[in-house]
């Protein structure tokens, strides 16, 4: 007998399951099924689509006016961090730029102030609060980076604390060491500082699956970053990199040429390196919450990226200088709005591409998946992005379980 079935969902939501990122045109292709059923049994999906009343379960869900999706993937996030930075919205307001208030000793460094001064206790406990909030909002798959340690014992504490996260929550998640993402007060110089982080590398191997660098104006620079990069290849990491965030260094170039995972931000990047994506998988990461939230007009150009058949995926870059929200329905209304992305290439870009940047199995729930399904209080896929800033989630099952039932009931 199976366990659970989902009846007459008003649309279902069906991302392809493929090995390769979804590229260009095809992104914009999404299986959308009207009245459809999902039935599940030990956890997995037995089946997904067309209404049918050939299965039979011990419990049913009406899901009448309802969308039903896979579970979202928030693919770039510093989840793990001490502190709040909400005194730099002052300085903002008076002028200083994200570049600014870094070179000054604040923004990543006053987080690395407050994450060493964190117990590992305590930098739990806020991180699992946080993590909460993105299961709440829909989200059962999530990339976790270090960077505010930048100091063996700090990064390392950083990490235990995102794979305990892992463990208790039994969530996909996948730990990306960036320790090379500012250069500390204590620096000698930044070629020093950058050794010791590719010394590290060998032990961080038991904790992350990725390395990332933040390449930058005054952070580290391209040939740094190439360096670093082929070092963490050389010890069996599969690569990231936060490139062309701000400043147009080249670093999608690099990451395409060093055949990262994903490159992320990728605002300033040059046509160039976006025409070289054709001819590529590494998964360009768009993150509009953070041109948003550190008020620019100019966001990454993802429809050229589309054009230049190159793989992209939205996330919400959760960190607490510049872009402090986790709740990726958000940024899936930002990526409608300013990226111009179609509904379905959003829904593609937080499911199965999403999940292809963090090479995790998740993003999708055709049959034989992990049941990882959210049901959405909505009428349509395109509704989730319309009305923004608030969580449409109705309810989150977790390997057929549910995990999250919201309703407006007040006490
Ligand atoms: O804490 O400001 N861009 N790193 C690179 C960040 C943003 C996080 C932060
Ligand atoms: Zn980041």
């Amino acid at each position: 007998m199976n366990d659970l079935i989902i009846q007459n969902i008003k649309q279902l939501i069906l991302p392809k399951s493929t090995k390769r990122p979804l590229k260009g045109a095809e992104l914009d292709e999404l299986n959308i099924i009207k009245n459809g059923t999902v039935v599940v049994k030990d956890g997995k999906i037995v089946y997904a689509g067309e209404y049918t009343e050939h299965y039979e379960a011990l419990e049913k869900i009406d899901a009448t006016g309802k969308v039903v999706s896979p579970a979202l993937v928030d693919a770039h996030t510093h989840l793990v961090h001490g502190g709040s930075r909400e005194h730099e919205m002052t300085l903002k307001r008076q002028g200083l730029s994200y570049l600014e208030i870094l070179e000054r000793g604040g923004g990543i460094l006053s987080t690395v102030t407050a994450t060493r001064e964190a117990t590992e206790e305590a930098l739990f406990k806020k991180a699992e609060r946080d993590l909460l909030i993105m299961m709440h909002h829909g989200v059962l798959a999530v990339e976790s980076k270090s960077g505010y340690g930048l100091d063996k014992e700090n990064e390392f504490k950083q990490l235990r604390v995102s794979r305990r996260l892992q463990d208790k929550y039994g969530i996909e998640m996948r730990h990306t060491f960036l320790g090379p993402h500012a250069v500390p007060k204590e620096a000698v110089s930044n070629e020093m500082f950058l050794q010791e982080m590719i010394d590290l590398l060998p032990e961080v191997k038991g904790l992350a699956d990725f390395a990332d660098i933040f390449c930058e104006t005054g952070v580290f620079s391209i040939e740094e970053s190439r360096r670093y990069m082929q070092a963490a290849k050389a010890q069996g990491f599969r690569v990231k990199i936060h490139a062309d965030e701000i400043d147009p260094l080249g670093g999608l170039g690099l990451a395409i040429d060093e055949e990262a995972i994903s490159a992320d931000h990728l605002v300033a990047a040059s046509d160039k390196d976006k025409t070289k994506l054709k001819h590529s998988d590494t998964v360009a990461v768009l993150l509009p919450g953070t041109t948003f939230y550190l008020g620019k007009d100019d966001y990454a150009d993802a429809r050229g990226m589309l054009e230049h058949d190159g793989a992209i995926a939205i996330a919400t870059d959760f960190n607490p200088g510049s872009c402090v929200t986790n709740n990726l329905q958000m940024v899936m209304a930002i990526a409608a709005l300013k990226l111009k992305l179609s509904p379905n290439e959003v829904w593609n870009a937080v499911t199965v591409n999403a999940a292809k940047a963090i090479d995790v199995d998740a993003g999708t729930i055709n049959e034989g998946d992990k049941a990882n399904i959210v049901i959405w209080n909505a009428p349509n896929h395109e509704y989730i992005p319309y009305h923004y800033g608030i969580n449409h989630v109705d309810t989150v099952l977790q390997e057929g379980r549910i995990i999250v039932k919201h309703d407006l009931t007040l006490q």
